[in-house]
C-alpha cells in the first residue's frame, strides 16, 4: 500500500507526487470542482461542520472526526489496498491476473461506466443543495453535509481514474462532469433519478434508502471488475457509502415512530392537523423514490450488461459468493416482461437478464426497510402497514415503461393511470403540505414536529452537540 499523503494539496494513496503529469492536471480540475462546489453545492452558509474525512483505507482509523469549514474539505483520492495476486472472477478473462491498465479493446465500455458512475455523484449534491436552509436539527444538517462531501469525494475517485487511465478523452469527459447539471434543460445528468428534485426531507429521506442503495449494487457490481484501479476505488466508496444509507434508513425510521406516534397519542389517522407527516403521504414518496430507483438498473434484459460482464468490466453482486462457472454462457433466468401486453414473465439468456439479477438483489434489500418500518408501526399498536410497490407501477426504463400499472401491479390502460396516480405518488397537494412542515431548526438539541430524535448522535458524541456552527 502506499501511505496516504495528507500534506499534498490533493491527499492521496496512489503516489500522486511521483506522478507530475497526473498531478499537475489534477490540481488543473481542482479550481473547476471548488467552483462547481461553491456555485452548485450547498446553499447554507456555515463556519464549519463536524465532518468525517477519509484518511487511511485500513479496517480501522480509517476517517478523522473534526470541525470543519465546508470549502476546506480534505476531497482526496483514496483506493483499497491492492492485492498483487488478484484474478479475475468472472467471464471471458476469468482466472486472468487483474488489470493494472486498460486494455484498448474494452476502452470506450470502460469509460462509459466510470462516466455514468462520476455523473451521479455531483448530481446528488445539486439536487440537495437548498436542504439545509429547512433542517430539521443540527444533527441533520450535519448528515447531509456529511453525504454532500462525500459524494463529492466520490466525484474526485472517478475523475482520477479518467486522468490517470483514459488520456486526453478522459480529461474531457471530468471537465463535462462540471458541466451536466442535475434538471437542466441543455445539459442534464445521464440518468433519470439524477434529474428529480429532492424539495424536502422525506424526499432526501428516502433518495438516501432507495437511490443510494441503487450506489451501493452498481459499486459492488464494479467492486468485480477486471480493472483493478475501479474495483479498489469502489471497494473503498463504498465504505463511505454505508452511512449515507444509514441516514436514509433511520431518517425514514424518525419519520414513521413521530407519525405513529401522533396517531396513538390522538386515536386518528388523520394527522396533518398534528403537524407530522401521515403514512399515505408517507407511502406515496416510497412509492416514488422506490420506481424512480428501480429504473436505475437499465432495462430487465440488456446486451450492454451481457457484453460487460463477459469482458469483465461489471460483475454481479457477490460474484465470488456465487456457485456457478462464472461464465454463464449456457445458462437462463426468468425476467419479468410484458407478455402478450399483461404482466408476466419471459425466460432469456442468464447474461442479458444480468440487470434483472442485480435489481432482484436491490429489492430484497429494500424490503428490510420496509420491514423495519411495519416493526415500528406493529410495536405502537397500529394496523397499517407501507409495502414496495410491485416493479411493473410507474416505469419509465425497461420492459414495463410502455404500460401502466398499479402498485400491485394489475395493468392499468392510460386514461386510468392518468385519473388515478394521484392515490399512488405525490400530489402538488401532498407535497405542499411536506414543505410547509420543513421549517429549519438550527438550535442545538431541538427538532422539528414531524420526525423523532435520533437514538445515538454522531462518533459517540450527543444528539445536542453542536454539529454545524451558521454563519
Ligand atoms: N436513465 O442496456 P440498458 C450512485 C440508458 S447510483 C437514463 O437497458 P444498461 C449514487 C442506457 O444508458 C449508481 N438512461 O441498460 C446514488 C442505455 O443507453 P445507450 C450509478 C438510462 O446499459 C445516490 C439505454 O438506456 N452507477 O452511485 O445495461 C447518490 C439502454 O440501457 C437509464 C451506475 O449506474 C436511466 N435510468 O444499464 C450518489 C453504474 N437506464 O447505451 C450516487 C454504471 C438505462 O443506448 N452504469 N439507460 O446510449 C451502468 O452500469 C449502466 O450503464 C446502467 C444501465 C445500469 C445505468
Amino acid at each position: 500500500m502506499t501511505t496516504p499523503d495528507y500534506a499534498e494539496k490533493i491527499p492521496n494513496n496512489v503516489g500522486l507526487a511521483e506522478d507530475r503529469r497526473l498531478q499537475r492536471a489534477l490540481e488543473s480540475w481542482q479550481p473547476d470542482f471548488l467552483s462547481w462546489w461553491e456555485t452548485m453545492g450547498p446553499t447554507l452558509p456555515t463556519q464549519d461542520v463536524y465532518l468525517r474525512t477519509a484518511v487511511n483505507v485500513g479496517r480501522e482509523g480509517w476517517a478523522h472526526f473534526g470541525h470543519v469549514p465546508m470549502k476546506d474539505y480534505r476531497w482526496g483520492i483514496f483506493l483499497a489496498d491492492r492485492d498483487p495476486d488478484r484474478q479475475i472472477a468472472f467471464g471471458r478473462h476469468k482466472g486472468e491476473p487483474a488489470w493494472q491498465q486498460v486494455p484498448g479493446e474494452y476502452r470506450a465500455e470502460l469509460q462509459r461506466l466510470i462516466v455514468i458512475q462520476g455523473d451521479t455523484e455531483p448530481a446528488s449534491v445539486e439536487q440537495q443543495r437548498n436542504l439545509g436552509a429547512t433542517a430539521p436539527s443540527l444533527y441533520d444538517l450535519r448528515n447531509l453535509f456529511q453525504v454532500n462531501v462525500e459524494e463529492g469525494r466520490h466525484l474526485w475517485a472517478m475523475v482520477y481514474l479518467l486522468h490517470a487511465h483514459f488520456g486526453r478523452e478522459g480529461r474531457e469527459e471530468a471537465v463535462e462532469l462540471l458541466h451536466r447539471n442535475s434538471g437542466s434543460p441543455d445539459a442534464p445528468r445521464i440518468l433519470g433519478a439524477f434529474n428529480e428534485e429532492t424539495p424536502d426531507w422525506l424526499s432526501f429521506f428516502m433518495f438516501t434508502y432507495f437511490t443510494d442503495r441503487d450506489g451501493k449494487y452498481q459499486l459492488g457490481t464494479l467492486k468485480e471488475s477486471a480493472f483493478d484501479p475501479l474495483s479498489r476505488t469502489c471497494e473503498f466508496m463504498l465504505k463511505e457509502e454505508s452511512h449515507h444509507m444509514f441516514v436514509g434508513t433511520t431518517g425514514v425510521d424518525r419519520v414513521v415512530e413521530r407519525t405513529a406516534r401522533v396517531m396513538v397519542e390522538n386515536d386518528t389517522d388523520d394527522v396533518a392537523g398534528f403537524g407530522v407527516i401521515p403514512l399515505p403521504v408517507i407511502q406515496k414518496y416510497l412509492n416514488f423514490h422506490f420506481s424512480v430507483s428501480l429504473d436505475l438498473f437499465g432495462g430487465e434484459t440488456s446486451t450492454n450488461v451481457a457484453n460487460y460482464y463477459t469482458a469483465g468490466l461489471k460483475g454481479r453482486w457477490s460474484e465470488e459468493r456465487r456457485k456457478d462457472d462464472h461464465l454463464l454462457t449456457g445458462d437462463s433466468i426468468l425476467v419479468d416482461a410484458l407478455v402478450e401486453g399483461e404482466i408476466g414473465q419471459t425466460e432469456v439468456a442468464a447474461l442479458v437478464g444480468l440487470n434483472t439479477d442485480l435489481r432482484r438483489e436491490y429489492i430484497a434489500d429494500c424490503s428490510n426497510g420496509v420491514n423495519r418500518w411495519n416493526k415500528i408501526l406493529a410495536e405502537a399498536g397500529l394496523p397499517q402497514r407501507l409495502a414496495l410497490p410491485h416493479q411493473a407501477f410507474n416505469r419509465k426504463v425497461g420492459a414495463f415503461a410502455p404500460s401502466e400499472a398499479t402498485p400491485a401491479g394489475e395493468k392499468l390502460a392510460p386514461a386510468d393511470w392518468a385519473q388515478r396516480k394521484g392515490q399512488w405518488l405525490p400530489t402538488d397537494t401532498d407535497k405542499t403540505f411536506v414543505r410547509s412542515l420543513m421549517r429549519p431548526v438550527y438550535e442545538r438539541g431541538k427538532i422539528a414536529s414531524w420526525l423523532a430524535p435520533p437514538r445515538n448522535g454522531i462518533n459517540g458524541k450527543p444528539f445536542d452537540y453542536d454539529y454545524v456552527h451558521l454563519s
